[in-house]
């Protein structure tokens, strides 16, 4: 299986986020893809690929332009310099000054957890490559392949970046093969995609299914709920599976299956792209689902059973001693 990956996303380098009002550990480690690509490294079936440098109309076809400018503009920090708001436009009665300034990110993120510094924007180009990539080899030769996205992207709205993410890998790549078919997202991050589901909530060009953990008590806690059906055209086309911590496989699985069938009822996509987010393994430090290196792999194996034309975004994941294993066995899983 290809393997779209490039040492550039490793220049996004954080180290400490803000949470709670304390300065904590960045989750988002440059670690975690050394991890993945160590694994699967040892493997003869996955081909490295760096992609070219996804075309920027891409991005904007799913980003608004002036958040863009915003990101572009992060790139003249000086290289120990971080973007990080501690004020928030809160009234659209608010002067509109140029929020195109370090000092107004505000405008522009919705969590105090994401940083930017000097390389956000080039590493963010070019982890949405991978998944850009990806997507024109499904359409090209219905192969799946693996997109080793890092920073992630299913937070990431059109005009606000979270959660470690700044660009929407996986609607990047779904929103390009909307030209060629009707796509579904299926995301399995231990956190809901409130950025994918916002993105594509008002069309019925690509489903929205997501399985994560109970906003009422888990990031990003506004949104992911199960009454979240999508609006206008996209009524139908947006399902939530909010689930309690804790919850176990076999109960993991009962409702992945579920909500499937429920959503492949509503459509019938011709590609299916996949939010594969790994923090729904047992013991991750931000989730507190109980999926084993064995679960993964049975997984892929049920993705493969449905018999579409798919490709895998890489989502979070951040135990460390499991994330390589246990992407290996999912794709694994999906191959054989
Ligand atoms: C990104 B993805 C813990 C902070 C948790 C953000 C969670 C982002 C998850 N120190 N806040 O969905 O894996
Ligand atoms: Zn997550």
């Amino acid at each position: 299986m290809r393997v779209f990956y490039s040492t550039l996303q490793k220049k996004h380098r954080i180290t400490e986020e803000l949470y709670y009002g304390k300065v904590t550990a960045y989750g988002d480690s440059i670690e975690r893809v050394s991890n993945i690509t160590k694994s699967l490294k040892k493997e003869k079936i996955f081909d490295f690929v760096k992609p070219e440098l996804c075309p920027y109309e891409a991005i904007l076809a799913v980003h608004d332009k002036n958040y863009l400018q915003f990101l572009e503009m992060t790139q003249s920090l000086k290289a120990k310099e971080f973007v990080a708001p501690y004020v928030f436009p809160y009234d659209a009665r608010l002067q509109k000054q140029n929020p195109i300034m370090p000092y107004r990110a505000g405008h522009f993120t919705f969590d105090s957890g994401a940083p930017i510094m000097k390389h956000t924007w080039e590493a963010a180009c070019a982890s949405a490559s991978n998944s850009y990539a990806s997507a024109q080899y499904l359409e090209r030769t219905g192969e799946a392949s693996y997109a080793l996205c890092r920073p992630p992207g299913h937070h990431a709205t059109a005009n606000m970046y979270g959660g470690y993410c700044y660009l929407n890998n996986a609607a990047i790549a779904a929103k390009h093969l909307t030209q060629y078919g009707k796509v579904m997202i299926i995301d399995f991050d231990y956190h809901h995609g409130n950025g994918s589901q916002s993105i594509f909530y008002d069309s019925s060009d690509v489903f929205y299914l997501s399985l994560h953990a109970h906003p009422l008590v888990e990031f990003p806690f506004y949104s992911g709920f199960l009454e979240e059906h999508g609006i206008d055209e996209g009524f139908n086309y947006n399902l939530n599976v909010p689930l309690m911590p804790k919850t176990s496989s076999k109960e993991y699985f009962k409702n992945f299956e579920k909500s499937l069938n429920f959503a492949l009822k509503v459509m019938d996509p011709d590609y299916i792209v996949v939010s594969a987010g790994f923090d729904i393994q047992s013991k991750d430090p931000l989730g507190h689902f109980n999926m084993l290196e064995k679960d993964f792999y049975k997984l892929g194996k049920m993705l493969k059973t449905l018999n579409k034309k798919m490709m895998f975004v890489q989502e979070g994941g951040y135990l460390l001693k499991s994330l390589g294993k246990n992407v290996e066995s999912f794709l694994k899983g999906y191959m054989m």
